[in-house]
């Protein structure tokens, strides 16, 4: 490349990171269809642009970790809560309580006197599997309905979960058979499934999507990302186990020194209100609004049937525990890159 063309390569690179940082930049933890929903009602509502980009939990701490000090990121939507507390505890969250907090159900009130009045719930749901239930007839295969009937070799190469470094749905199943069966038994019990699981996914829906479309036999994900799937006709069959289960409290979180610290509160407040949270019912999501004036999805899952553990956020919303967990897993059930 000749010098002119250098320079102008890093003039272009500069130009795109100033549009970058010129509007508010916010990190999607939801599904896309979902960020784009929120995307286009808030440019509507507020009459700006902004920048939103989805990824999956442990990708949007490591990059906010990444800009601790000067971020370009200034608004955390959505992903699963024990991250935002990770960060919150790691110094990396700004202090928020918007006017409408009060309007909140106890749950995300709760989850924001924990954070510190760093992170706000804004969404729950709880964690399940599904099975594609033409590929278990056709297979002659029994119908799981507990975790421990994942491990049975019948499964072998036919389930799919979510790795816990890249993804808060896996980080949560984690924490929750821990929950359920204390630490040692759960890793045991993730090393009979590693025999069975096909694939570790980037992120936590693409286990129930892949069993939508018939790719894998059964997805570990959240119960309302396989309602979602079921919904547009795949033949899932949706189990809340046995055994009980554990459950997310999703967060919004402003960051640390955000440039844009107005229309970032802005932007949290919208995303509570129940016009920003009527955009998951739009967008096809089944989530639990934590907005009690929001309207629930006609299809979201009654949590309050659904057999659950007591969570324990502030064990697992904690930086120590989650390197320490992450690592175990490494070391003892697979190390995925
Ligand atoms: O799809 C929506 C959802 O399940 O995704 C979030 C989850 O943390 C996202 O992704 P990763 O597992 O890939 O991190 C949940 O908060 C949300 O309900």
């Amino acid at each position: 490349m000749s010098a002119f063309g250098a320079g102008l390569a890093i003039w272009l690179l500069g130009a795109g990171m100033c549009h970058s940082a010129a509007v508010l930049n916010v990190l999607c933890g939801v599904d896309e269809a979902w960020c784009a929903a929120m995307q286009a009602a808030y440019e509507q509502q507020s009459g700006r642009k902004i920048d939103m980009m989805r990824k999956s939990t442990g990708e949007i701490l490591d990059e906010i970790r990444a800009g601790r000090g000067d971020p370009v990121v200034d608004v955390w939507w959505g992903g699963t809560g024990d991250t935002h507390l990770q960060a919150a505890a790691e110094g990396l969250l700004a202090p928020y309580t918007p006017d409408n907090a009060a309007d909140l159900l106890p749950w995300a009130r709760n989850f924001h006197s924990l954070s510190g009045g760093q992170s706000i719930g804004v969404y729950a749901g709880a964690l399940g599997f599904a099975y594609n239930q033409d590929l278990l007839a056709a297979r002659g295969l029994p119908a799981p309905t507990c975790w421990n009937d994942l491990t049975n070799p019948a499964y072998r190469g036919l389930i799919q979960i979510a790795n816990p470094s890249s993804s808060g749905t896996a980080f949560t199943a984690l924490a929750t058979l821990i929950q359920l069966f204390g630490e040692d038994e759960a890793f045991a019990y993730l090393g009979r499934l590693d025999r069975n699981i096909a694939e570790y996914t980037k992120s936590g829906a693409a286990p129930v999507k892949a069993a939508a479309r018939g790719e894998t036999l059964i997805g570990i994900s959240f119960i309302h990302d396989a309602v979602t799937q079921k919904q547009a006709g795949s033949p899932l069959v949706i189990v809340a186990p046995c055994e009980g289960t554990g459950y997310e409290i999703g967060a919004v979180s402003l960051v640390r020194g955000a440039r844009h610290l107005e229309e970032a509160q802005r932007f949290v407040a919208f995303a509570l209100s129940p016009e920003g949270q009527a955009t998951g019912a739009a967008a096809g999501q089944n989530q639990v609004p934590a907005n009690a004036r929001a309207a629930l999805p006609l299809a979201a899952p009654d949590i309050s049937l659904i057999r659950m553990v007591d969570y324990d956020f502030a064990t697992f919303g904690s930086p120590d525990q989650r390197s320490r967990l992450l690592r175990r897993f490494a070391n003892e059930i697979r190390l995925i890159n």
